[in-house]
């Protein structure tokens, strides 16, 4: 049984997606990874969005670009939070990603990040946060990830001499 569903709309998302993968990984969040396609695999989507919580995922992760209805789409056929990354894209820079899946209608949420990279990232820092309201392990694991960025950030002071 995996914590978190990490699903995206291509393979061409996975560069992106990865950062996700990465992140859950060092937060030691079980996760497996999926392409589920909201305009190619219509059926796959109902079927994995309706049996996520059967399947004891926490949380899912979805990750697309361009007319990005997968984290939507994924949000109508499950009551787990859906956690969207709006992929950039060459045309738009992923605005039309960003507003695809942020401008969800009342009633059926998805928590939208920041287009790329730093998206990318938070959607498992966010999906790790969910998992440790009840996951001490997890929890640790945040707290010391946190910890190491406040020292980062001070240390950085020694590079303006
Ligand atoms: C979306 O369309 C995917 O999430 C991807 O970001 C974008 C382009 O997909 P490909 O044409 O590269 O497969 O569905």
């Amino acid at each position: 049984m995996m914590e978190v569903a990490l699903v995206m709309g291509s393979i061409s998302d996975w560069p992106v997606v990865k950062q996700t993968a990465e992140m859950l990984e060092s937060l030691g969040v079980s996760y497996d990874k999926h392409v589920i396609s909201a305009h190619r695999m219509p059926e796959q989507l109902q079927t994995f969005g309706a049996q996520a919580k059967g399947e004891h995922y926490q949380v899912i992760i979805a990750a697309a670009g361009g007319a990005a209805h997968l984290p939507g789409m994924m949000a109508a056929n499950t009551t787990l939070p859906v956690i969207g990354i709006p992929v950039q894209t060459k045309a738009l820079n992923g605005v039309d990603s960003l507003l695809s899946m942020v401008q969800m209608p009342s009633g059926v949420p998805v928590a939208t990040v920041a287009i790329g990279d730093a998206g990318a990232k938070n959607a498992a820092i966010l999906a790790a946060q969910i998992i440790a309201l009840h996951n001490d392990t997890v929890n640790q694991k945040l707290v010391q990830f946190r910890t190491n960025q406040t020292q980062e950030a001070i240390k950085s002071n020694d590079q303006l001499n």
